[in-house]
């Protein structure tokens, strides 16, 4: 089933926002397969923003990123890539629909809370690149008849 890359920045767990953020996925029935709390290297910041490496904001993601702990996870379920986007909402907080992630808590582009990967192909090297396989479980919740016809 599909998967996606979703990590709660150092904002949203300094702010106290992980048991929220990870409620609304289990909530809306996608299915946890992975999860860690971690500090993020500079090596690890600087491969996941290389797409953006020539942007004036890069310097500054990385700081931020590496400032504190993050939560990465990886949640699975039919389309999660695109829907976990919507949750999450646009990349401005001042600019995401309110009932979003960030509509609902941010107010800065700069400390915008959490990363969701923006397409199945950048969801599956991003997976790839935060998570060993063995660090990823398969796994059926007994409820998923109740939620997946
Ligand atoms: P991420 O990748 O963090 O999920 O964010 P988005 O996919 O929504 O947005 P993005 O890749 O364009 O931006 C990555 C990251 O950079 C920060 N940023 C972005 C910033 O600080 N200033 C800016 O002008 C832009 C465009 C916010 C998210």
């Amino acid at each position: 089933m599909e998967r996606t890359f979703i990590a709660i920045k150092p904002d949203g767990v300094q702010r106290g926002l992980v048991g929220d953020i990870v409620r609304r996925f289990e909530t809306k029935g996608f299915i946890l397969v992975g999860m860690k709390f971690m500090q993020v290297s500079r090596e690890l910041a600087e491969s996941h923003y290389a797409v953006h490496k020539d942007r004036p904001f890069f310097a500054g993601l990385v700081d931020f990123i590496t400032a504190s702990p993050v939560v990465a996870m990886v949640w699975e379920g039919d389309g999660v890539v695109t829907t976990a986007r919507k949750m999450i909402g646009a990349t401005n907080p001042l600019a995401a629909e309110l009932g979003t992630i960030r509509g609902d808590y941010g107010a800065n582009i700069g400390r915008n809370l959490i990363h969701g990967s923006d397409a199945i192909e950048t969801a599956e090297q991003e997976i790839a690149l935060w998570f060993t396989p063995d660090e990823l479980i398969t796994w059926q919740p007994t409820i998923m008849p109740w939620v997946y016809e």
